[in-house]
């Protein structure tokens, strides 16, 4: 069991961190070292400050908490603390150079294989399973994503590049799939290296819904627009719409209107906005109006996840979509293998029992639902991953992007940002509620 079995525990945390640490190499070896401390958006830090924030969040929890030993450079601790110093004003910190934040990182995960050599997976909640060494892969993957966001803002030639993903005919199937109502089990007690605002499983009543197959297209978002969706106050909530007109956006984030049609920059690339693809780089307030002017709503956190996982021949909540197997290159669009979201009706293998489409991949999933805490939650290990954030300020997200890699990636996994946030690689899909008798 690759759950209880140390030899399986350690083989799987061993590849997790590695396969972390080659794409953090990738994101920081694909540019030159002015393109590492420049700050390309003041909505992101400085390249380097995610490398060296990586590699001390892995001295702080596998070489301090886990194995007990002394810092190696406590002097760096607060520099890459993500609560004292707001990403604006991380350019302007005593930074490690490229260089040395590389060696810096190197040394630590050095250590840690060794930890993880020795380690017994047992007797404490952090080691269990390999939680701990999980986590560090997950936040290395977090910060990856992060780090593709500033790839993605920064303006110049492409540094990036990765095969587009195979073409596919155009999604025919029905526009919505029926939920049935009646209770699921949501979030999970038993996924190992599940983060504590995943946890516990519990019974959610939802009552059925309608709930678009696929995610919206860019074909469909254009209709939108360009039925004056920007400039009619009745679709927007009243904090979307000062918003809107208080920035002047007409277009998601990287869109440019070009005589007579639409383009995008993606990864310093300029392309025509492709109408099969679903939309990415649009927030709450978009997503929400969006609904509102198709005359549907956003579906609640639970309502994604029930979709996404209840299997109503069984009555249970699988892992995936498409069962409990990890994440295959058949089932879905992410670990950035390809620096897009894949057209819609891509992904065959990876849908829902009930037919629903590419929840897991290709883009984040803008939900209605305010990022709370599941009844029984407790902050695990430290209040500031998620405990800090509940509240009526930041939106869940779901279903993870193709920046996202599997480790970071499952039915559970919630994610989280401000209503006004596109930068991040943000989509949506739609619902209605089913009548009722
Ligand atoms: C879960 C993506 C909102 O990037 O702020 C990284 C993940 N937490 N380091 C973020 C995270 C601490 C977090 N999100
Ligand atoms: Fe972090």
């Amino acid at each position: 069991d690759p759950v209880t079995d140390p030899e399986a525990v350690r083989e799987r945390a061993l590849a997790t961190l590695v396969a972390a640490r080659d794409r953090t190499a990738l994101l920081t070896g694909c540019v030159e070292e002015p393109d590492l401390i420049a700050q390309h958006s003041p909505l992101m830090s400085p390249l380097v400050w995610d490398l060296a924030h990586i590699g001390n969040q892995e001295e702080l929890w596998l070489l301090r908490a886990v194995a007990g030993q002394e810092a190696i450079r406590p002097e760096i601790d607060s520099l890459y603390d993500a609560f004292e110093h707001p990403r604006a004003e991380r350019p302007r910190l005593p930074l490690l150079p490229p260089e040395e934040a590389r060696r810096y990182a190197a040394e630590v995960r050095s250590r840690a294989l060794d930890v993880l050599e020795a380690a017994a997976f047992r007797g404490s909640r952090l080691t269990e399973a390999g939680f701990a060494f999980g986590m560090v892969a997950q936040h290395e993957q977090q910060h990856d994503e992060t780090m593709l966001i500033t790839h993605q803002l920064r303006t110049g030639p492409p540094a990036l590049t990765a095969p587009a993903p195979d073409p596919v005919e155009p999604f025919t199937g029905p526009a919505e799939v029926l939920v049935p109502g009646g209770p699921f089990t949501m979030g999970t007690s038993t996924e190992p290296w599940a983060l504590d605002n995943e946890r516990p499983a519990h019974r959610r009543e939802v009552d059925a819904f309608f709930l678009d197959t696929t995610p919206v297209t860019n074909a469909a978002y254009l209709r939108f627009i360009e039925d004056g969706g920007y400039t009619e106050p009745r679709w927007w909530a009243p904090e979307g719409w000062d918003h809107v007109r208080r920035h002047g956006l007409s277009a998601p984030l990287y869109w440019r209107r070009d005589g007579g049609q639409w383009l995008r920059r993606r990864f310093g690339v300029t392309e025509v906005v492709p109408p099969g693809e679903p939309v990415v780089h649009v927030s709450w307030y978009e997503a929400d109006a969006y609904a509102r002017w198709a005359g549907r709503r956003l579906p609640t956190e639970a309502e994604w996840e029930k979709a996404a996982r209840h299997d109503p021949a069984s009555g249970r909540s699988a892992r995936f979509p498409w069962g409990d197997a990890d994440p295959g290159p058949d089932h879905a669009n992410l670990g950035q293998r390809h620096l897009r979201p894949a057209p819609v009706g891509s992904y065959p293998a990876g849908r829902s029992p009930l037919g629903v489409r590419q929840l897991i991949g290709d883009v984040w999933e803008w939900t209605s639902s305010d990022f709370a805490p599941y009844p029984g939650f407790r902050a695990f290990p430290y209040r500031e991953y998620s405990e800090v954030f509940f509240g009526p300020g930041h939106k869940v997200l779901r279903g993870g992007s193709f920046a996202v890699d599997a480790v970071a990636c499952r039915g559970t996994f919630r994610n989280w940002d401000l209503p006004v946030r596109r930068q991040i690689f943000s989509g949506f899909r739609t619902a209605r509620s089913a009548e009722v008798a």
